[in-house]
């Protein structure tokens, strides 16, 4: 996996994702924003037990009885809505979604944060969330989904790093078995981000250390036609996202979805007309 310096020129990082699966970002996140983000996430997860994922064994053991998970960091912090707006991401996730016309909207963020003895989580491919699409359609389906995994600490191997298998998103075979063995750790340091295709395989690594937290959040986009893993809009209220930039409140489902300049229906309408949430007292003006 290739890593390049925040600011690198966006078409070698895009050849690397498209050559690889998977890049790292190194100085993504710098200070004062890497601090406050951090602080935030230590507060959530001090109230959080590790564990959940619903009754489904299958998914239990994909959320790890180890690991503490919540969503909603733009509850408690700011920086989480410049994530959202940072254009270098963006610039990435623009390209990589494109087929959807460039409106995409934000998966998740997520922070995961793998506590001792966790075991490794399960590689898989994010876009098998919607493998109604994946799986029918591969090995020319169009990228659904893009995420970045965040170092909030420092990751090692030992902690539990992101394990990656670097080409698996271009195999032709879709039931080609993800072996372990084909994986390799993604150590990052703090502020550092893997960033990631949909199509490939990757999983959580297992901590192996006793006493050590693996500190990281998770943002990922999807494609504007499907539904997205967080249900931002039932978690934001409208007050905190009204006076947000346009794209924020696309991301966060509080605008409609039109597909031009690509194909198909507008989405997410009110009375069949396109609409965003409207600033306090006036109309939406950005675009
Ligand atoms: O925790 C990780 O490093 C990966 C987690 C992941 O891929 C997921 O839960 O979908």
């Amino acid at each position: 996996m290739k890593r390049f310096l925040r600011g690198h020129d966006v078409e070698d990082v895009l050849s690397a994702i498209e050559d690889a699966g998977a890049v790292v970002v190194t100085e993504f996140l710098p200070e004062p924003a890497l601090g406050k983000l951090r602080r935030a996430v230590q507060t959530r997860a001090d109230a959080a037990s590790a564990g959940g994922g619903g009754q489904i064994s299958f998914w239990k053991k994909f959320h790890g009885s180890q690991t503490k998970r919540f969503t909603g960091i733009g509850l408690t912090s700011d920086v989480f809505f410049e994530l959202l707006d940072d254009r270098y991401l963006a610039s990435l996730a623009d390209h990589l979604l494109g087929d959807s016309g460039h409106q995409y909207w934000m998966n998740t963020c997520q922070a995961m944060i793998i506590g001792p003895g966790e075991a490794a989580q399960v590689l898989h491919r994010d876009g098998d969330n919607w493998s109604n699409v994946m799986a029918r359609t591969w090995p020319v389906c169009p990228e659904l989904t893009v995420s970045m995994m965040l170092a909030l600490e420092d990751v090692d191997e030992l902690v539990g790093a992101t394990r990656v298998i670097p080409g698996s998103h271009r195999w032709t075979e879709y039931e080609r078995p993800a072996n372990p063995a084909e994986a390799i750790p993604a150590t990052l340091r703090a502020g550092d981000a893997l960033i990631y295709s949909g199509r490939v395989f990757h999983g959580g690594g297992a901590n192996q250390t006793t006493d050590r937290w693996r500190w990281a959040l998770h943002l990922s986009f999807v494609v504007g036609w499907l539904t997205p893993e967080e249900a931002a809009s039932q978690i934001y209220p409208a007050a905190l996202i009204q006076n947000r930039s346009a794209r924020v409140k696309r991301l966060l489902g509080m605008s409609s979805f039109n597909p031009y300049p690509g194909r198909g229906g507008r989405l997410w309408l009110k009375d069949f007309e396109e609409w965003t949430q409207p600033r306090k007292g006036g109309l939406e003006t950005d675009s």
